[in-house]
């Protein structure tokens, strides 16, 4: 599976000489043999500037020296033990990610929620996920997404929202033109973005709204639903409950007031709710432009009511369906790969589902802490106030992509000791590391992911790890068994450590429990729920209208419109959104080594209006400041009419490696949804001037 975005595509891999090669798998339901440019690049970026062997130093001012495993292992688990003896559980954290194997996001959750007793183990879906998350609980009672991209061939109306899935999910987006090519009459794409992307530029209407906005818009088009009659009463009266609640929220959002809101036309807005409303399927497909804000989880239920609200749901080619960013964003959600989650889909919060981990993992009763971990931002905090005492980050790069960077740098500056666990050096976040544990990465091991449609793929060692990079399940475990737990992490091989995982899924949301790395070689990759041994997995959940909560009744939970946290003034005038280019990946550690990749992007660049511009008098390709109230960059404008006035746009790429004043998160802040507590990446005030 390409080890890149959620769409999760399959590869055929193999070695040739010391090169690995790679196809698009013509079998695999993902992309049945198709690759975007990323994929097609992967085996480019798999030698370069690796790290090879663990490394060590004193503190953060002192040079690396390479160590042996045992070494850095010693002083990790001496430090955790002495830790434990002095501050407690609490005082350890591990910061993790989706880009880890299902197998590496379980034995760290077992490690770190289990036998150590801190659920400090959150990950970057965090930055990413987690508003999507909430928000499906909330609304249907549980996140697994109930869609298919069976879906995105029959679906009539695409309501592509906070989403460029062009440059994002490419494959998907593929699928969807193909199906609209095959049916012009029927087929209509809508987007909502403050940018007329890719995505936006081949869509039947672009609703370029001010950032922020989308509660307001779907609760305009929720209303116009209710006055037009566009309701379906049958499945609102049987399956939902809320109903009147979210009446009387609605009742404030006039087309009038909605297009005010958002800066659209009040057509605009009754275009795509007919559009939405009367199709036979309507699909939507979202993605950061809705989970990162301080409104994500509003966001995200306000979209699934309107689902509820015109019974686009349960059926096929219909649903809320969002792409998750990440190769395996889902499978950390299985595992409970946040701090608030155990494996199974389970809550720390929950009693009964403590005590069921505790007696699967053979702890004493009350062995996991009773209290949420702390999510990404917290862990910020923790090191600032001196609270964490070991911070290990594995697999993600924070020193580029958490929002408020001079705020982290400074945070993590002050740690006692940090662990980095990555496949690459340099990296940004080694500056702030004391131990580099070398990690074998895609193509180096064997491991699950789980794509946007629920699908579980096995990914297949191809070659040995370079150097004496070691696979992140078994660094994990080895220091478990350091540590004295010597039976819980007994694993001998990664097919033996999903054998275990997926026992904690029977009777779940997500069970998987028929699921094996044997089953999956055999018979390819696999959609939960799949229950029988003999049968395959479903392609949809809750076809019978029943829903996961305690009732089996969706919930319509209705939310006001507020703006993002940080607002435009006189001082910083703009509003900046930040997101992703099509051909790179994230903080660059893998496509930034990939010449192609770098011709098609080489470097960032501040998207604007040419009206903004002409005010500031800033040509084209000008190098210019922008600031805002934590930090500056330095970047070519690019002016575009593809982006709504007063908003500007910066790829979030490129971090201090390469060069300074290249970075986004340079600029943006750390607010939060008070619910999932992910960061606002996609708004905050800024100021551009003229270099004179
Ligand atoms: N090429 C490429 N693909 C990737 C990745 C990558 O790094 N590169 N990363 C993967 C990951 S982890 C993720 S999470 C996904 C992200 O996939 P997307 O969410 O599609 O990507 P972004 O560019 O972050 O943001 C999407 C859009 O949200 C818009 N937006 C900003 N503010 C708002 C708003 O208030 N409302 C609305 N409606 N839209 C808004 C932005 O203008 C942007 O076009 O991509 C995955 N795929
Ligand atoms: N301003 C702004 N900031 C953002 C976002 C945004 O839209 N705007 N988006 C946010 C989102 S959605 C996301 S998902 C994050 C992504 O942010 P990061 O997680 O920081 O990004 P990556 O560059 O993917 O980092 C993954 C790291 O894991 C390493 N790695 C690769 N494979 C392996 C492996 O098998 N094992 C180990 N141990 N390491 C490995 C890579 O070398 C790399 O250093 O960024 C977030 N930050
Ligand atoms: S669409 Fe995503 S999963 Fe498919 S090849 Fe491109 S990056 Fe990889
Ligand atoms: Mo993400």
């Amino acid at each position: 599976m390409c080890p890149y975005c959620g769409v999760g595509c399959g590869l055929v891999a193999w070695q040739e000489g010391d090169r690995v090669k790679i196809k698009g798998d013509r079998t695999h339901p993902a992309n049945f043999g198709l690759l975007c440019a990323k994929g097609t690049t992967l085996p480019d970026s798999l030698e370069e500037g690796r790290l090879l062997y663990p490394m060590m130093r004193e503190h953060l001012d002192a040079p690396f020296e390479r160590t042996t495993w045992d070494q850095a292992l010693s002083r990790i688990t001496r430090h955790i033990q002495e830790t434990l003896a002095t501050r407690g559980p609490e005082a350890l954290c591990l910061y993790g990610s989706g880009q880890f194997y299902t197998e590496d996001y379980y034995v760290a959750s077992k490690l770190f929620k289990g036998s150590l007793g801190t659920n400090n183990f959150d990950s970057n879906s965090r930055l990413c996920m987690s508003s999507a998350v909430s928000g499906y609980q909330r609304s249907l009672g549980s996140d697994g997404p109930p869609c298919s991209y069976e879906d995105l061939t029959l679906a009539e109306t695409f309501l592509l929202i906070g989403s460029n899935t062009a440059e994002c999910h490419p494959i998907i987006f593929n699928r969807i033109l193909a199906h609209q090519r095959r049916h012009p009459d029927r087929v209509r794409l809508i987007t909502a973005d403050p940018r007329r992307t890719r995505t936006a530029q081949q869509s039947d209407l672009w609703l370029g709204i001010h950032p922020g906005t989308d509660v307001a818009l779907l609760n305009g088009m929720a209303r116009i639903c209710l006055e037009q009659g566009w309701v379906d009463q049958e499945f609102v009266r049987q399956h939902t409950e809320g109903f009147d609640e979210l009446c009387c929220v609605l009742e404030a959002y006039s087309p009038e007031r909605v297009a005010g809101i958002c800066g659209i036309e009040v057509e605009q807005l009754a275009q795509a709710t007919e559009w939405f409303a009367r199709s036979t399927g309507s699909l939507s497909l979202w993605s950061m432009g809705l989970n990162q804000s301080t409104q994500g989880v509003a966001k995200v239920q306000s979209l699934i009511n309107l689902h509820l609200l015109t019974g686009q749901i349960s059926r096929p080619g219909a649903g809320p369906f969002s792409l998750t960013g990440q190769p395996n964003a889902m499978g950390g959600r299985e595992v409970g790969g946040l701090a608030n989650l155990l494996p199974g889909y389970r809550s720390v919060l929950s009693g009964e589902d403590r005590q069921f981990m505790e007696a699967f993992w053979k702890l004493s009763p009350g062995a996991i802490a009773t209290r949420r971990g702390l999510s990404a931002s917290e862990i910020i905090e923790g090191m600032e106030s001196g609270d964490i005492q070991l911070l290990w980050i594995a697999a993600t790069n924070p020193a580029v992509s958490m929002p408020d960077m001079e705020r982290n740098r400074r945070a993590l500056r002050q740690s006692t000791l940090t662990v980095v666990q990555d496949a690459y050096f340099p990296l940004e976040t080694a500056d702030y590391a004391h131990i580099l544990l070398p990690a074998a990465q895609w193509g180096e091991k064997t491991g699950c992911m789980t794509n946007s449609e629920r699908r579980v793929s096995l990914s297949e060692q191809v070659r040995h790890p370079p150097g004496e990079a070691r696979e992140d399940w078994a660094i994990f475990a080895e220091v478990g068994r350091r540590l004295g737990f010597d039976d819980a992490f007994n694993f001998s091989n990664s097919a033996e450590v999903f054998a275990e995982f997926v026992q904690t899924t029977r009777d779940r949301v997500c069970d998987m429990h028929t699921l094996s790395h044997t089953r999956l070689k055999m018979e390819g990759p696999q959609q939960w729920p799949c229950t029988h041994p003999d049968q395959p997995g479903q392609p949809r959940l809750y076809t019978d209208r029943v829903f996961p909560t305690p009732n089996g009744r969706a919930q319509f939970e209705g939310w006001e419109w507020a703006p993002p946290a940080e607002q435009p003034d006189a001082e910083f005038p703009l509003t900046l959104t930040t997101g992703r280019l099509y051909g790179h990946w994230h903080t660059l550690t893998r496509t930034g080594k990939v010449a192609k990749l770098r011709q098609m992007h080489p470097g960032p660049f501040l998207e604007m209006h040419p009206e903004d511009a002409f005010q500031l008098d800033i040509e084209d390709g000008e190098t210019i400041h922008v600031y805002s109230r934590r930090g500056e960059a330095r970047i070519p404008a690019k002016l575009t009419a593809n982006i709504r006035t007063g908003t500007v746009f910066m790829p979030f790429h490129w971090g201090s490696l390469w060069g300074k004043g290249l970075s986004a998160n340079a600029l943006t802040h750390g607010e939060t949804d008070a619910i999932s507590l992910q960061p606002e990446l996609k708004a905050c005030a800024v100021r551009v001037e003229k270099i004179i």
